[in-house]
């Protein structure tokens, strides 16, 4: 459904007068704004298309109704959150549950939005129909040589996918693994998965990179053959310099320090990409700082910190992707807070002092140093992110718009009460 300009306008103006005094407020205690909106504004988070649709769990899975029934739904959707925010500029594609049958078609409706095509997404943790080999037991760790040769040529045809649309990565999340002791040589399916991801990355084009995703247990419930970033960071160096670390945030052990380990995986140049989520209890998939905004500011921190040392562009030498996915709201405005929460955060690590803070770790200062760092944590930060939107021709209020625009009224009446996306 695409989005009047002159709605936009509208609705900016409405709110125009209220964002000013908010915004005056906080840019007056802000040194250098101008070049901090210009960095929100290039900060684009790409948008997976399994996340249009109503998340599901092993117990069900209820419809919003108006989901998107083919991959160019999906792309007017993802267009529709774009035209609202600015920020939502990716697609990030998962095939086989969106093989774009008329790439150059698909291409330009994309372009048609302002979206361009991020990391393509394999999946050896399902059995397709008319696969021949099953994936009960592992990909490309199998013990079958010749399962593994089918999860790699699966591989090797989504960069043929992806090549096709200008994506110039792909993710592979390999669920491999097991579910008792015993059931697993742990060496060889190392070996065998190593030896599996060096077919692909042999088959991928100079300009590519290759994520190696993590998590530490689910679906399998033992071990995990790509289970934490140190074992993802072993594949990723044997690999190549085109291979590169993927950290998603639900993928951890609870408590883990994800802050720590962005650090380091940036200093050794290994990190590549990251998947954007929240959780309570393990991988939840929820909507993005609706659990510990606190640990995504400082995630945020490290990775500021980290580029920075490294004079890496922070929009466009990581890969920024949400992966989350769940029963409750509708996906769209789900869609929008997470992009509002990851803009938040990143707006105030850019406002922390790093000049103060290295003279207050220098002299062992720990009370400022936390002084610090929640000085600018505890800023409020939200008509910041909405000036950039502003100038960036967004809505001051994505959701507010989204409502009053009774868009998934709207989107049901054109597509039906009981469509459902592909996807989990
Ligand atoms: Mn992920």
């Amino acid at each position: 459904m695409p989005l009047d300009k002159n709605k936009i306008e509208e609705h900016n103006q409405s709110l125009l007068k209220e964002h000013q005094r908010k915004f005056n407020f906080v840019s007056s205690e802000i040194n250098n704004k101008e070049n901090i909106l210009q960095k929100l504004i290039d900060f684009q988070i790409a948008i997976p298309s399994w996340a249009l649709g109503s998340g599901g769990t092993r117990f069900g899975r209820f419809s919003i109704g108006g989901e998107p029934r083919n991959l160019e739904e999906k792309i007017e959707d993802i267009g529709l959150l774009h035209a609202l925010n600015k920020s939502s500029g990716a697609i990030s594609l998962h095939i086989p549950w969106d093989i774009p049958e008329n790439a150059s078609h698909i291409k330009s409706l994309a372009a048609q939005h302002g979206l361009k095509f991020d990391a393509m997404n394999s999946n050896t943790f399902q059995d397709q129909p008319e696969q021949k080999l099953s994936y009960k037991f592992g990909s490309m760790q199998h013990v079958d040589k010749a399962v593994r040769k089918q999860a790699v040529d699966h591989n090797i045809e989504v960069i043929k996918y992806g090549k096709e649309l200008g994506s110039k990565s792909l993710t592979v999340w390999l669920s491999d693994g097991s579910c008792f002791p015993g059931q697993l040589n742990f060496r060889k399916a190392f070996q065998n998965t190593l030896e599996s991801l060096r077919e692909v990355y042999d088959a991928l084009p100079d300009d590519w990179k290759v994520f190696v995703e993590y998590k530490a247990y689910e679906p399998n419930f033992y071990s995990t053959t790509v289970g934490d970033w140190g074992q993802s960071l072993l594949y990723t160096s044997k690999l190549g310099t085109k291979a590169f670390t993927l950290v998603d945030l639900g993928h951890h052990l609870p408590n883990a320090n994800i802050e720590q380990i962005v650090s380091l995986l940036l200093m050794e140049g290994k990190l590549g990409g990251f998947h954007f989520n929240d959780s309570k209890y393990g991988d939840d998939d929820l909507t993005v700082g609706s659990i510990r905004p606190y640990q995504l500011f400082l995630i945020f921190n490290e990775l500021i910190e980290g580029m920075d040392a490294k004079n890496m562009n922070h929009a466009t030498d990581l890969g920024w992707m949400i992966d989350a996915s769940h029963n409750v709201k509708d996906p769209l405005e789900d869609l929008l807070q997470s992009v509002e929460a990851i803009m938040i955060s990143y707006a105030q690590a850019l406002l922390v002092d790093r000049k103060k803070l290295t003279e207050a770790q220098n002299n062992n200062d720990v009370v400022s140093c936390q002084e610090i760092l929640q000085q600018a944590f505890r800023t409020d930060v939200r008509s910041l992110v909405a000036e950039a939107r502003l100038k960036a021709g967004a809505a001051l209020d994505p959701i507010e718009l989204y409502r009053t625009e009774n868009t998934r009224e709207h989107l049901i009446k054109t597509r039906g009460s009981k469509t459902v996306a592909s996807g989990l």
